[in-house]
């Protein structure tokens, strides 16, 4: 049921940065990013499981989609003109299920139920148990052939709504994202972006040692896509970046240069922390560092 005091204060945050100039902001959205990280640290810590590295990774991109992009209603989730947004790399949902109690889509107190037995809150998301979900992610290389059908669905209706789908770098060697990205241009969905979190580690080893991806940007152009990188920190790149208006008919791409682990020194680009779970003095000392 959605959190009415959390959605009173998503709106006024709505309603000021409407307003801010940059540096505000900025302000504002680090603000809400350092937020939603140590809700990942303790939620992570408290259930002793979860993607720590990327969870930390994609929290910018999703504190500037849910601060300042997104057109949604969080106490209307079904509002059919709501903007779609789908985390492909649903291995991360503490971050986003985070980001959906900023909005008041829940109250905040469920996290501690994240990963219980029963809890609806899964280790991977489910649209059909968490409010404000869109897709039920886990498997990677899906998100983004949904978010195609996704986009194609709203436009015969004549829906005005943005389809933003956020992927791991990792997990673009999956060729579904490839035909999915063919599609995406022929049909030149302009309503369409996909952000990818490109952190450069996937699970267990680097992405380049793994099969390399790069010249990233160069790939999705040659797909029909405009493509944008930018630093997957800097809020109001991000910002910029999603927000600016479209050259082409062509769907976009933001390559978002980020860190996995971001914000925790001692997590910062170590592989190991893909999966690991900070004990109760690293938890302490990432807390620490994140305040
Ligand atoms: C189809 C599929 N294969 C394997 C996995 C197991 N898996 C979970 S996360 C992950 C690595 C993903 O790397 P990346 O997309 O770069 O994510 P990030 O580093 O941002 O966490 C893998 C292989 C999965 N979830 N789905």
């Amino acid at each position: 049921m959605p959190d009415h005091d959390a959605i009173g204060e998503w709106r006024r945050l709505r309603a000021r940065l409407a307003y801010a100039d940059r540096p505000a902001s900025a302000a504002a959205l680090a603000t809400l990013a350092r937020t939603i990280r140590r809700t990942v640290i303790s939620t992570i810590s408290g259930a002793g499981l979860g993607h720590t590295g990327g969870d930390l990774s994609v929290t910018d991109i999703l504190s500037t989609l849910y601060g300042a992009v997104l057109r949604i209603d969080p106490a209307q989730p079904d509002w059919p003109d709501r903007d779609r947004f789908i985390l492909s790399k649903g291995h991360c949902s503490v971050a986003l299920y985070t980001a959906l109690t900023t909005c008041g889509f829940f109250p905040a107190e469920a996290l501690r139920t994240f990963a219980a037995p029963m809890s609806p809150l899964n280790g991977h998301p489910s649209r059909r148990a968490v409010p404000g979900v869109e897709t039920s992610t886990g498997p990677l290389g899906h998100g983004l052939p949904v978010g195609v059908g996704v986009a194609v669905g709203l436009l015969l209706r004549g829906s005005p709504a943005k389809t933003v789908v956020v992927l791991g770098d990792g997990e673009l060697q999956e060729g579904s994202n490839w035909e999915a990205a063919m599609t995406a241009a022929h049909r030149r969905l302009t309503s369409l972006t996909a952000i990818v979190d490109c952190n450069g580690l996937q699970q267990g080893a680097r992405t380049c040692e793994t099969a390399n991806l790069e010249p990233l940007a160069d790939k999705w152009r040659a797909f029909g896509w405009e493509a944008v990188e930018v630093d997957g920190h800097d809020h109001l790149a991000l910002l910029d970046a999603v927000t600016a208006p479209r050259g082409a008919l062509r769907p976009r791409c933001v390559i978002a240069r980020t860190v996995k682990g971001r914000g925790v020194s001692f997590m910062e680009d170590r592989v190991e922390w893909h999966h690991k779970v900070p004990d109760a003095e690293q938890a302490r000392t990432a807390l620490e560092e994140l305040r």
